[in-house]
């Protein structure tokens, strides 16, 4: 699977990344952090390596703006071309997304393959998707980028052979006829929307039977599956590669308090996570929308897990989830030996937790908090109760502050609020009892600051 299904053998790849004139260094500089591009160099070349293809040299230019034929300058167009005759180079990736005739350019000049980053990620979704939904998914963020990108009678990366950037979901290889990708595209749109509901069905159960959801998201590789393994006795993947989690996994998860709380395993986060992806994983994605509560889980021992954090919240802002209440979790602390590292993350991330997800060291701290969240913390929600039913009017007068009641033509709209557990043993009393009473939360409000930033 990880080699060119043409010539049987990996894939020689040359990692191309442009530096504007005009680029900005990160303004942190505390020492751990390595410049940006360094970074983003770093991250893409354990992407090509996640895609099978072997890493024969990277090129770094800075140039004044993008070129808009080729986005690279043609002066080091003809150099690239050198190292592709010297090195026998199979594949050009681009770190920066480029345009479908940027692309079509490249490819017709150097004769090779030409991706960007988005490609590569695509294309490690396809070898890594497991469940029907999942494979689906993929397929129609692969569809969806490559329509554009066809040229003529076919796309040009079908001329160039198979392996990176052409195979599907599974062993097939990607349709490359425009008339058949839309049919295509419509069918998967139809059938994952046919799941999306299937899966609606059963939050809906899982939301009226008063679950606390927890979600673990993060950057990829963070040890998320391995917490969740941990915490809950499963046995997901967890694997040292980049996304080796596609599908959401839920498990219960016992705290001990009477409320019955759930958690999610779900796909990792990374830098620009095509939006091809977050639209064709919408539903998946749901999971982290419709949590009560988002653990996020970060690498310590990666150098750059501040940017990591950066990225994970952009991710939550673009999925629409940024107002969740989240807490941090560093994690793999047994991996520390520098104890300033450790200190200064404390400092500056005063009200995260630091665990071990493989050691299952700092658990006690970490469900104490979550117990402490979900104990403490204010939710303010509406309840339509049906004259029918007013009985159950006491049960919220007995245990929230109410805000506002109306009397409707037929029914009583209370609005009121309590910390979440007691919100938690009302819903869940009502759901046993009634189906007519509809409670729906509006808002959840931290009495503690949990994350720095
Ligand atoms: N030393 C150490 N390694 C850990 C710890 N937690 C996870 N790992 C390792 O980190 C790697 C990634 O772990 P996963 O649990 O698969 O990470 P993930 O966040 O689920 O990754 P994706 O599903 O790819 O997004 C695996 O090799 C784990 O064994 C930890 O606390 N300490
Ligand atoms: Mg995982």
């Amino acid at each position: 699977m990880l080699f060119d299904i043409n010539k049987k053998n990996i894939e020689r790849a040359l990692l191309v990344f442009i530096k504007f004139k005009d680029y900005k260094f990160k303004e942190d500089t505390r020492p751990a952090q390595k410049p940006f591009y360094e970074e983003n160099i770093e991250e893409l070349k354990n992407l090509a390596k996640s895609a099978g293809a072997e890493v024969v040299q990277e090129i770094v230019h800075l140039q004044d703006k993008p070129h808009s034929k080729y986005y690279i300058s043609t002066g080091k167009l003809e150099e690239i071309g050198q190292i592709i005759n010297d090195e026998e180079i199979d594949i050009l990736i681009f770190d920066k997304d480029l345009t479908p005739g940027q692309q079509g350019n490249l490819q017709e000049k150097l004769k090779i393959k030409v991706i960007d980053r988005t490609a590569l990620i695509l294309d490690i979704f396809a070898q890594r998707a497991q469940s029907r939904e999942g494979k689906l998914q993929v397929e129609l963020a692969q569809l969806n980028y490559l329509l554009p990108r066809l040229r003529g009678k076919g796309l040009i990366l079908s001329r160039l052979g198979g392996g990176i950037g052409t195979r599907g979901p599974g062993e097939t290889k990607l349709e490359v006829d425009r008339r058949k990708i839309r049919e295509k595209i419509n069918l998967l749109e139809k059938k994952i929307s046919q799941i999306a509901v299937q899966r609606e069905v059963q939050r809906k159960l899982r939301e009226e039977s008063g679950v606390f959801k927890i979600s673990l998201v993060g950057y990829t590789n963070s040890g998320k599956s391995t917490l969740l393994n941990s915490l809950t006795d499963s046995d997901v993947l967890e694997k040292d590669m980049l996304f080796s989690t596609l599908d959401s996994t839920t498990r219960k998860l016992e705290l001990g308090i009477g409320i019955e709380t759930s958690l999610s395993d779900t796909v990792g986060f990374i830098e620009k996570l095509p939006h091809q992806l977050i639209a064709a994983f919408k539903s998946t994605l749901e999971e982290v929308i419709k949590a009560d509560l988002l653990l996020i889980v970060v690498d310590l021992s990666n150098p750059n897990y501040d940017n990591h954090i950066l990225s994970v919240k952009k991710v939550l802002n673009e999925i629409e989830a940024k107002d969740k209440e989240t807490l941090l979790v560093f994690n793999k602390t047994d991996k520390i030996e520098n104890d300033l590292l450790m200190k200064s993350a404390k400092l500056v991330y005063r009200d995260a937790v630091f665990i071990s997800a493989k050691r299952k060291l700092g658990f006690e701290v970490l469900l104490d908090k979550v117990r402490e969240i979900i104990s403490f913390n204010n939710v303010t929600f509406t309840a339509r109760i049906p004259y029918s039913e007013s009985s159950f009017e006491s049960q919220i007068y007995n245990n929230c502050r109410i805000i506002e009641k109306k009397y409707m033509e037929d029914c009583i709209n209370l609005t009121a609020s309590c910390d979440y557990k007691s919100f938690m043993k009302i819903s869940s009393l009502i759901s046993e009892r009634t189906k007519n009473i509809k409670i729906k939360k509006s808002r959840m409000k931290t009495k503690m600051n949990n994350s720095s930033n």
